[in-house]
């Protein structure tokens, strides 16, 4: 009788990519996983049960051993660290970019730039490695809004399309970091259950050769 391990799944926009990888892979949840309150789900698999859990959580989960696995946005492994866990595999999921982007016509007048974001470990480490003086605001809500009401002179954020700059009157001006969701193993777990572990990642990297 072997232990159950357990991945946590990021709900929201990576999830819904995850699904079809799940499905090829062979990892069926026992019951639908964006429908209802159920947290925990067991899968087809008599060894490995999954959670759903909000992205920026995932990591703790992971480091912590709470959870075995997980997958989540490589932005908020660069935000909270990737201490303890093992990154196997880019699931290439998601995509996106960390940017920093500032007002159409905005021009660095050489004073202290306020720089609004919710990635302020990834703000001050890219400010302080370019030398630039930078006061980070940690928001939560739209970034774009801080700008507009002078709370900020940029902010740093994802961007996709670029439409939700485009729609505020922002454009982007640097690029952080390329961004994509990522499988995380606790470095534990991989020591204690490394061939499951490898099984599940040559499931996983062969539906990605699929996609
Ligand atoms: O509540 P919160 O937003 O914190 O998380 P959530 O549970 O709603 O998660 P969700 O579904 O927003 O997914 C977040 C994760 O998806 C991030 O950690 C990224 O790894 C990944 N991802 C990929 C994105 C985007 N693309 C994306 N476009 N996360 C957010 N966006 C948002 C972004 O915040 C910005 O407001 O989309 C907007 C930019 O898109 P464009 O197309 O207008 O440029
Ligand atoms: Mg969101």
């Amino acid at each position: 009788m072997t232990a159950t391990l357990t991945l946590a799944l990021s709900k929201g926009r990576i999830l819904q990519q995850t699904l079809p990888l799940l499905h090829r892979a062979g990892i069926l949840p026992a019951a639908k996983l964006t429908s209802g309150r159920k947290l925990v789900f067991e899968t087809a698999l008599p060894h490995l049960r999954l959670v759903v859990m909000r992205g920026a959580d995932v990591p703790t989960y992971v480091r912590q051993g709470a959870a075995d696995m997980g997958i989540v946005g490589k932005d908020m492994l660069l935000e909270q660290g990737s201490e303890g866990m093992y990154e196997p595999l880019d699931l290439g999921i998601a995509r996106c970019r960390l940017m920093t982007a500032a007002p159409l016509g905005w021009q660095p007048d050489g004073r202290r730039i306020r720089v609004a974001t919710k990635f302020p470990a990834v703000a001050r480490r890219f400010f302080a490695e370019r030398g630039i003086h930078a006061d980070v605001i940690k928001l939560y809500g739209a970034m774009e809004l801080a700008p507009l009401m002078q709370l900020a002179d940029m902010i740093l954020d994802i961007v996709d399309t670029g439409n939700t700059l485009r729609a505020n009157g922002m454009q982007p001006v640097d690029l952080v970091a390329e961004v994509s969701s990522r499988l995380v193993v606790n470095r534990a777990t991989m020591r204690s259950r490394h061939d499951v572990i490898q099984e599940l990642v040559m499931a996983l990297s062969k539906a990605l050769c699929e996609a």
